[in-house]
């Protein structure tokens, strides 16, 4: 099986990968690009999931090299599973990829990142309204601490015990 993290730049993605995956990490440059990617096995009840830290995109619909692996790691290979990763600070621009990484119907986790900054902000969201209305498992994280990575593993565990039952 195999999930790719998606999601703006400088959302967090990279902490994420680093809290899910151990220490095999593999750095690759995307064939024919300078643009590199990290492989990373993740083991959920025994299943082995590789998991891509893809390059930091806004939109599926690419405006340079950087956009355009990110959406060649997301097509080109069966993905079982999309993590995207968004600013919680910033939802209106980072949820624009949401709602089209929605469309290509691969099912998908929604971490709302940097939810401390949210907080120390005051923005207060919604999480169970945000869940019905983009019938998406969401979950908070403050990647830097860890808070909220135990609840995500939990939200992949079921997907892949889920995934497990399917076949
Ligand atoms: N306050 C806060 N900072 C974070 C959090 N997650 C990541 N960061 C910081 O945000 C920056 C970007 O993180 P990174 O993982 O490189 O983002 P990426 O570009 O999406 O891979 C780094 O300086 C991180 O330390 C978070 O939950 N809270
Ligand atoms: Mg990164």
């Amino acid at each position: 099986m195999r999930a790719v993290l998606m999601g703006n730049p400088n959302v967090g993605k990279s902490v994420i990968f680093n809290r899910l995956t151990g220490v095999k990490v593999v750095v690759s440059n995307y064939p024919g690009t300078t643009i590199e990617y990290l492989e990373g096995i993740m083991r959920v009840n025994g299943v082995k999931l590789k998991v891509v830290d893809a390059p930091g995109t806004y939109s599926l619909i690419p405006s340079d090299k950087a956009e355009e692996v990110a959406l060649n790691l997301l097509l080109r290979k069966q993905t079982d599973l999309i993590i995207n990763v968004v600013d919680a600070t910033n939802l209106e621009r980072n949820l624009y990829l949401t709602l089209q990484l929605r469309e290509i119907n691969i099912p998908m986790i929604l971490d709302l990142n940097m939810i401390d900054a949210a907080r120390h902000r005051g923005i207060e969201i919604d999480v169970s309204l945000m869940e019905k209305l983009l019938k998406l498992p969401i979950v908070c994280t403050v990647a830097v601490s860890g808070e909220g990575i135990k609840e995500l593993y939990q939200l992949i565990k079921e997907f892949v015990v889920g995934k497990g039952k399917e076949s």
